[in-house]
């Protein structure tokens, strides 16, 4: 306690100090790191292609007020909670969440907020850090309409430190009240151990609901074709390109990242000097899951090689915060960009300040490329 008292106050300040600054700007000094809160945790797994949680073998869950599966409640808002514990053997990093609520819902991950789920017909996908041994998921699920069917389908991708993932699902074994739910209920302090167990109101592939759709993994909505700068008029000459981001948050420790990319023509793509994954698609994005981020500094660099006339790579990288935030970064003209590839460019230690910015050859949607490239679901 005398730990937390001395640093929070701190911390307080020195984030206020950050909104203040220029939020684009290198704003601590490499080789300066935020502690972990969790060390004994880290991840030696390797980055892996994208691992969709979707939603098939889950089950919508509600409280059992209504004893008919599927039947109509009153307009209310009620807890749902379920401890997930790791293995033994595993430590628990990130997760992968969707869920589908009838009519909504608000979700927490041990007590901190993390969002809202979609609508009955719509999944909604959300990132968040875990704690290694166990972690406490509580959803408010919100009623909305008078005499209508109530529910929460969600499912639970846990990545764990070794690569390895587990699925977990809403079902009979969650916890619940048919009251409101209790002031804090979302904390793991607040005992749940005598609430009633939830009442499965159908399955995924069976229930009074429509099955939801699940959204694209990520959006490209919001980012940028780039090139270097000898991408004239729509075209650029043939060859390999590099481009880097380092992406450094002080204040905050970063955990896992989930990242979309395409390229005209190929790409291959690093994190910290490491290879992620490679592609050569430009109608369709592949989705990759970096499980293994350093807390302050991550460079994502990219090779990217064109074939003949345009060319362009676009990507949206979601970084997870151990706090419970996300951030989204795009290829846009802050990303720097360099007409050769130099020995060891992707590497987090190699200097790009003299590299130049890249150049934006069009937001998401752009012709040739339009705006319908094909996306994994998440
Ligand atoms: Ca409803
Ligand atoms: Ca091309």
């Amino acid at each position: 306690m005398v730990f937390a008292a001395t640093v929070l106050p701190f911390v307080g300040l020195f984030t206020a100090f950050l909104v203040a600054a220029a939020p684009n700007s290198q704003l601590c000094a490499r080789g300066q790191s935020v502690v972990d809160s969790t060390p004994t945790c880290k991840a030696t797994a390797s980055p892996q292609a994208f691992q969709p949680a979707s939603f098939n073998v889950s089950k919508w869950i509600w409280t059992g007020e209504n004893l008919t599966p599927g039947g109509n409640n009153i307009v209310s808002t009620r807890p749902l909670r379920k401890n997930i514990t790791t293995p033994c053997d595993k430590c628990a990093v990130c997760a992968t969440i969707v869920i589908a609520s009838d009519d909504a819902s608000t979700v927490y991950i041990n007590g901190v907020r993390i969002g809202t789920g979609g609508a009955p017909r719509q999944g909604q996908a959300l990132f968040a850090a875990l704690q290694p041994t166990w972690n406490l998921i509580a959803i408010a699920g919100q009623n909305t309409v008078a005499n209508s069917a109530a529910g929460v389908l969600a499912t639970i991708l846990v990545h764990y430190s070794d690569g390895t993932t587990g699925t977990f699902i809403t079902d009979e074994s969650w916890r619940t009240l048919s009251t409101a739910p209790p002031a804090n209920f979302q904390l793991p302090s607040v005992d749940d151990s005598s609430w009633a167990f939830a009442a499965v109101q159908g399955t995924f592939q069976n229930s009074v609901w429509v099955q939801p759709t699940l959204p694209p993994v990520l959006p490209l909505t919001g980012s940028n074709w780039i090139w270097t700068s000898d991408n004239v008029g729509g075209n650029a000459p043939v060859g390999s390109r590099a481009f880097r981001k380092t992406i450094n948050q002080c204040a905050k420790v970063a955990v896992c990242a989930t990242v979309l990319i395409s390229a005209d023509n190929h790409y291959t793509l690093y994190v910290n000097g490491a290879t992620v994954g490679s592609g050569s698609s430009f109608s369709a994005a592949d989705a990759y899951t970096i499980p293994n981020l350093l807390p302050t500094f991550n460079t994502f660099a990219i090779n990217a090689t064109n074939d003949a006339g345009p060319a362009g790579v676009i990507a949206t990288i979601l970084i997870t915060y151990r706090d419970g935030s996300n951030e989204t970064v795009v290829t846009d003209g802050s990303w720097k960009s360099s007409l050769t590839l130099p020995q060891g460019f992707a590497s987090s230690s190699f200097d790009d300040s003299a590299w130049q910015n890249a150049k934006v050859v069009g937001a998401y949607g752009v012709s040739p490329w339009g705006g319908a490239l094909t996306i994994p679901r998440a």
